[in-house]
């Protein structure tokens, strides 16, 4: 076969080839292309017979290759589009969205009940002024206990036994030492301390509906001059109605706090029984949520303030408590067990 036929044939059963082509056949078209048109291909193969031709013959045959390399790569660029246009289409097939399926339920998260009630007592007083300060849960002896009032020997101590990590050192059993540690630093010339401090304490106390040994607590501390008794009182009238209503009962007995004198306890009449006495409130009608007292002088004193120019009130309260009392939680252990149906309840 002479040349001129050979380059025909290439052209037409390459046509053919590509015709037969259909879908997505990228590789083979990737292969057929270097094949015909690639550097060691069919035509570079049949163009090295153009030097055997006459001279005459020669530009004759070459337009003819120059033809026939023009027809088949512009072939093969056609059948390149309808290949991409067949990817994108299964493409689009297999990725096609049925709107009519229903929607996946995201599962959001929600914060503790006990972060809710920190955040909105804080809420309160940082409206009021009050800065809240951090304590450290693995406290000294000295700043837990003696910095309160409380000597190695006092036995008030026994009220609040802890664990202990040394001599030393241990697990605070109050947030009351964040009292003495931001007395120690506050500057009074430039005006009264007002701060509360929330966080977790530990005692030795049995686990029951009401106790545990790990708990939190939010402390208050106002000092300054002419405090007195009654700003306390209202402080916590104010908190107590804000978390609980207007029409909650709530009482004051005489206590004793070594740190503070004159010390009270409040007690917020029963969630569950209304006043008349259950398992919750252990038969008396009220539950304890919180202590309180005006600041002794000797807690001043030890910070270097003098207690003959300024005065001051803290408390102390329950945050357990006072999530039970406000959504009717009647034992305490629900807040540790991580149990979804108890925390879910709580969504803010
Ligand atoms: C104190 O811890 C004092 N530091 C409070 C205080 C601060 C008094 C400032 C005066 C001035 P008490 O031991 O009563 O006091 O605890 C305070 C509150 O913590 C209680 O009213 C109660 O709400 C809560 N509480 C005490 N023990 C437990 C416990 N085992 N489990 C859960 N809550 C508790």
């Amino acid at each position: 076969m002479d040349l001129q036929a050979q380059l025909e044939e290439l052209k037409e059963t390459t046509q053919a080839k590509l015709a037969e082509m259909h879908g997505d056949h990228a590789k083979e078209l990737q292969e057929l292309r270097v094949q015909v048109l690639g550097k060691k291909g069919s035509l570079t193969e049949l163009l090295k017979g153009l030097k055997e031709l006459s001279h005459d013959m020669r530009p004759v045959v070459g337009k003819q290759v120059n033809e026939v390399r023009d027809v088949l790569t512009k072939a093969f660029e056609e059948q390149a589009k309808i290949v991409e246009a067949a990817k994108i289409k299964a493409q689009l097939e297999s990725e096609s969205l049925d709107v009519t399926l229903p929607g996946r339920h995201v599962n959001l998260g929600n914060r503790h009940v006990l972060t809710q009630i920190s955040e909105d007592i804080e809420d309160i007083f940082i409206g009021m002024g009050f800065q809240v300060v951090d304590g450290f849960e693995v406290e000294t002896d000295y700043y837990n206990f003696e910095r309160m009032n409380l000597p190695k020997d006092h036995p008030a101590r026994d009220m609040q036994d802890t664990f202990y990590i040394t001599e030393e050192i241990l697990l605070r059993t109050h947030t009351s030492p964040v009292q003495a540690r931001t007395l120690d630093k506050h500057d009074f010339a430039k005006g009264p301390l007002k701060m509360i401090s929330p966080g977790r304490v530990f005692r030795r106390d049995t686990d029951d509906a009401t106790h545990s040994h790990q708990f939190h607590q939010i402390e208050g501390l106002v000092v300054g001059e002419n405090i007195s008794m009654g700003d306390l009182k209202g402080t916590l009238e104010m908190i107590i109605k804000k978390m609980f209503g207007e029409d909650r009962k709530i009482r004051l007995r005489p206590s004793y706090f070594p740190f503070t004198e004159p010390s009270v306890e409040v007690d917020v009449s029963c969630f569950k029984c209304g006043g008349k006495g259950c398992n919750v409130c252990k038969k008396t009608g009220w539950i304890e949520i919180l202590g309180a007292g005006m600041v002794h002088p000797r807690v001043l004193e030890m910070s270097g303030v003098d207690s003959e120019k300024y005065s001051g009130f803290a408390f102390g309260l329950g945050q357990e408590r006072i999530a039970m009392l406000r959504y009717g939680i009647n034992d305490i252990r629900g807040f540790y067990q991580g149990d979804m149906r108890f925390s879910e309840q709580f969504k803010s």
